[in-house]
């Protein structure tokens, strides 16, 4: 039987092979937002550069992306620092030296350093102008204020064991109140946006509306999205904006780096939390409510553009056998680009899986890439076995430690 598949898949393309089947390519520094620049110009010359963002490497870090969907939307000139978070890896010492405390986001204007996002939106603000509403505008501070209400009720929620069904639902019904209370604002607003145009507070809304809409999804089976007609239709709004795509993660990223940043994520156990839990983490992943906008046609081509020049990294830090899973890895992109499937090496399944598990969107790719590289991984991986998998730790992710990449002379 094993023989008869043997014949019926493809053969692994090579790396050469696989290399002529991708011409992706984005400009950085003067393209559309992407999470891999180092330096982003918006057409401006580099000596016109006044701002460094530090961030966190992973782009896990809810306060960096509203700074940096900021500096975006308003095509600041500006240079990024990558620091690593201290719940996957060491905070560099130079980090320490000029922000003791090792917080996130940090920005430096002018060579004066600020922290705490808001004042950085501020300085920012007084320096470039706002985001066409002001941070102090008086119909901005309550909504300013409502965002951290729905804060507050989501963490109550996820962050914290209850001792009870009363408790859990009590904990729901108040999160609902607070959605209730946005969802008014939003059906009142003239726009899809929260005031009449997109502007200051759709950018500190985004980051942790976010990541409500993927964690309730998966730990209550509750799809913020899809529940809600004016959330809905904000995020829609949101992702007409190649700013907010170039940040914009996915499900199966967020509900694996909460948990380490909050200090735990709780499941209330519903049966539709177990089919949405299996969802994001086994597939389909195409159709889940993190993304509605239409795939571009280049998702395919960046996933492998990104694998083909991080490969070397991605075999060395894969527990599996570096020839095996060399193999598999091929297979795999093989069926993300000719859509045939490809039989891997026995045993590889577990290593094909790991990487599944630790794509990171928008670290790595954009979304729709990430999604077609999970999909190429799970089906591979699935010639081999049922769910053979290394469990994403919970209390840390040391598995994503950067100190783990770093670029190899010879690499690529
Ligand atoms: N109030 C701060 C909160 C910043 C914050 O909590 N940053 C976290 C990451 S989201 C951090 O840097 N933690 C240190 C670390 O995880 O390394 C702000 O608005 O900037």
């Amino acid at each position: 039987m094993t023989e008869l598949i043997d014949k019926m898949t493809t053969l692994p393309l090579s790396w050469t092979e696989l290399e002529n089947l991708t011409n992706w390519k984005i400009d950085n520094i003067n393209g559309p937002t992407n999470s891999q620049a180092i330096l982003r110009l918006f057409g401006h010359q580099e000596s016109d550069v006044r701002v460094t963002l530090y961030r966190d490497n992973h782009a896990w870090c809810p306060y960096c992306q509203k700074v940096w969907l900021w500096l975006e939307e308003k095509q600041i000139p500006y240079r990024i620092k990558k620091i690593t978070m201290f719940c996957y890896g060491q905070k560099e010492r130079w980090y320490k030296k000029i922000v003791p405390s090792g917080m996130l986001p940090a920005v430096e204007l002018d060579g004066r350093l600020i922290t705490e996002s808001d004042d950085i939106l501020m300085a920012l603000e007084a320096e470039f102008g706002a985001l066409n509403h002001s941070m102090k505008d008086a119909n901005v501070i309550p909504l300013r204020q409502l965002e951290r209400l729905l804060f507050r009720a989501w963490c109550t929620w996820l962050c914290y064991p209850t001792l009870s069904q009363k408790q859990e639902q009590q904990n729901r019904e108040q999160f609902l109140k607070v959605v209730g209370m946005v969802e008014k604002v939003l059906g009142d607003s003239p726009s899809p946006y929260f005031l009449d145009k997109f502007g200051t507070v759709d950018v500190i809304f985004t980051p942790y509306v976010e990541r409500m809409n993927a964690s309730l999804y998966y730990y209550k089976g509750y799809s913020l999205r899809e529940e809600n007609e004016r959330f809905s239709q904000w995020f829609d709004a949101m992702e007409t904006r190649s700013t907010y795509r170039g940040t914009q993660s996915d499900f199966h990223t967020h509900v694996h780096d909460l948990p380490p940043q909050m200090g735990g994520c709780y499941s209330n156990g519903d049966e539709q939390t177990k089919i949405n839990q299996d969802r994001v983490d086994n597939g389909p992943w195409l159709g889940l409510p993190d993304v509605i906008y239409p795939e571009p046609e280049t998702s395919r081509q960046e996933a492998l553009q990104r694998v083909i020049k991080h490969r070397h990294n991605i075999i060395r830090v894969n527990p599996g056998e570096d020839q095996v899973f060399d193999e598999a890895l091929r297979c795999a992109l093989t069926t993300l680009m000719t859509g045939e499937t490809c039989q891997p090496p026995k045993g590889s399944d577990v290593a094909l899986r790991y990487l599944r598990d630790r794509i990171n969107v928008p670290r790595d790719m954009s979304i729709y890439a990430g999604k077609r590289l999970r999909e190429a991984l799970e089906t591979t991986a699935s010639l081999v076995s049922d769910r053979q998998e290394i469990p994403i730790p919970v209390k840390h992710r040391r598995d994503q430690d950067p100190a783990n990449f770093v670029y190899i002379k010879d690499a690529i």
